[in-house]
């Protein structure tokens, strides 16, 4: 070997940096001295087993911490206008298991909350979590945006730079803390959760080996054409509002007509496609009752499942909400139909903030084309991630999961299967199939809950993609006596399990055994 020292020790030290050997460990305290780009160490701090960890959302108090753990805050300011916040969890040494997850934030961001709640039982298996706040501190999960009011830096740190960062920041502190880079990283979010994961891989694709997207509002803009389509179509006379009574009159005529479709009458409709529900069948025979819809209400009701139309081409602007599962709870009177429904909310504050720029701006104003158009052109392209070119993750070698309750009535369930059919029909079948999933979930509402199995664990389910090399045909969900025991790391038992199946399959009953269990099921054509 003629090569100069030098050049030999470069080599080694490359190979061993390469292999994650090379820094040495910072421990935790020691951390509040660190410097690295574009981040602002806030506080550190090493969490005991059994300490309580602030949650600060939903009226939840602290919850205990379940392995001992260093939390480290920062802010990062890429923009004079910017401050996002975020944090990262990092477990001791001897409870990780090597690998990094970030959790996604919901609505309009603004808390640490909703990705606290959903860092807590990776962090109990081992994994190093993070989250943000998506740069304000407004709690937006109830539609509330008067932070993006002339604030184009901030609706960016929104649309998509936060998680980056966040991303960049906790791979670094990663590597500082334990000397060594995360084996692997995931990203795990749902509802505007699932447009971030979305915008990481379109917009990040070296961010993340595996990234799960659940009930994406990926098509932002749409989206909220959709939602002021929901205020339009109950509110276009004093008469079409539907009182949330009535919603139960509804839903029974609906799964009268579809729950059994599928062969099994358990109260959920598994393919809602196949289910053509007409409200006109509740229509009041004359005046109005308590069991039916007057005219009014029934032509409001139609327009929910037939979502947002053009007004002068008729062309569909996005698809509406499938029926039968209207009256369970966190359903139309939480997102749709109630006095204090979401949509309209969410709705009113986008265009006030985001495109008009009008803190004044109300729905009564809308005009559906105008309004579409203008919100296309100004915020189209920085808040969507519905490109459905992906090739750039799948070259990477990553690998994607989505998945949507078929019982959500916050964003339209029929959005994310137009989106996978976009990305298959672009990319081809097979090279979608060899790098993404999506599972649609027959009786869940929007991310957690409903009358069907909504428990899973999908990270788990993408942990063995990305890393045991398994390819997800089928996922097991369950019903339990607690829909968010999961969440909230309570004990719960299962009352009913179920096959999710590979879109686009479907659950099928082999017409014996039980049907509360999944073995009795297989995934077939639908
Ligand atoms: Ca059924």
């Amino acid at each position: 070997m003629t090569a100069a020292p030098w050049i030999a020790a470069l080599a080694l030290g490359a190979a061993a940096a390469a292999a994650g050997h090379a820094q040495a460990a910072t421990p935790c305290a020691d951390l509040a001295g660190l410097e690295l780009p574009g981040a602002t160490i806030t506080a550190v701090k090493a969490v005991a087993v059994g300490e309580g960890q602030p949650i600060e959302v939903f009226g939840i108090p602290p919850l205990p911490a379940a392995v001992a753990y260093c939390r480290v805050d920062a802010t990062h300011t890429p923009t004079t206008a910017s401050a996002i916040k975020d944090e990262v969890w990092l477990p001791v040494q001897g409870a990780r298991n090597g690998k990094y997850m970030a959790s996604g934030n919901g609505g309009y961001g603004g808390t640490l909350g909703g990705p606290r709640l959903a860092m807590r039982a990776p962090l109990k298996q081992g994994y190093v979590v993070a989250g943000t706040d998506m740069g304000h501190t407004e709690d937006g999960s109830g539609g509330d945006a008067q932070w993006a009011l002339n604030q184009p830096e901030k609706i960016a740190d929104w649309g998509h730079r936060a998680n980056h960062l966040t991303a960049a920041f906790a791979k670094a502190l990663i590597a500082a803390h334990y000397g060594q880079a995360p084996k692997l990283s995931y990203f795990n979010g749902c509802s505007d959760g699932g447009r971030e994961a979305l915008m990481e891989v379109q917009r990040y694709p070296q961010d993340y080996d595996g990234v799960i997207a659940g009930a994406p509002a990926n098509a932002w803009t749409r989206l909220m054409i959709s939602f002021a389509w929901s205020w339009k179509a109950l509110h276009e006379t004093p008469e079409s509002r539907i009182p949330d009574a009535k919603l139960a009159v509804l839903q029974k005529a609906a799964l009268a007509q579809c729950d059994k479709l599928d062969g099994v009458a358990d109260g959920v409709v598994e393919d809602p496609r196949r289910c053509r529900f007409d409200p006109v069948v509740v229509q009041c025979k004359a005046g109005d009752a308590a069991d039916c819809l007057t005219p009014a209400q029934v032509a409001g009701a139609r327009k929910i499942y037939q979502g947002p139309r053009d007004p002068r081409t008729g062309r569909a602007l996005f698809p509406g909400y499938p029926a039968g599962a209207e009256a369970v709870t966190g359903a139309w009177p939480l997102w749709i139909s109630g006095d204090k429904a979401q949509h309209p909310s969410f709705a009113r504050s986008f265009f006030a903030n985001f495109v008009y720029s009008d803190p004044s701006w109300q729905l009564a104003k809308l005009d559906l084309d105008r309004d579409a158009k203008a919100a296309q052109a100004r915020m189209g392209k920085l808040l969507a991630s519905d490109n459905p070119d992906l090739s750039a993750f799948k070259a990477r070698g990553g690998k994607l999961i989505l998945f949507h309750g078929w019982a959500d009535a916050a964003i339209s369930p029929y959005a994310t299967i137009q989106y996978y059919d976009a990305v298959r029909e672009r990319m081809g079948v097979k090279t979608a199939d060899g790098f993404s999933r999506l599972f649609m979930v027959p009786g869940m509402s929007h991310c957690f809950g409903g009358p069907g199995p909504n428990s899973f664990d999908m990270l788990a389910v993408l942990d063995g993609w990305v890393a045991g090399g398994k390819a997800p045909d089928m996922v097991i969900a369950a019903k339990t006596n607690n829909d968010y025991a999961a969440l909230l790391d309570m004990p719960a038992k299962a009352i009913r399990t179920r096959p999710l199946c590979a879109y686009p399959k479907v659950a099928r009953w082999t017409g014996g055994g039980s049907t509360d269990e999944a073995a009795n099921f297989t995934c077939a054509k639908p």
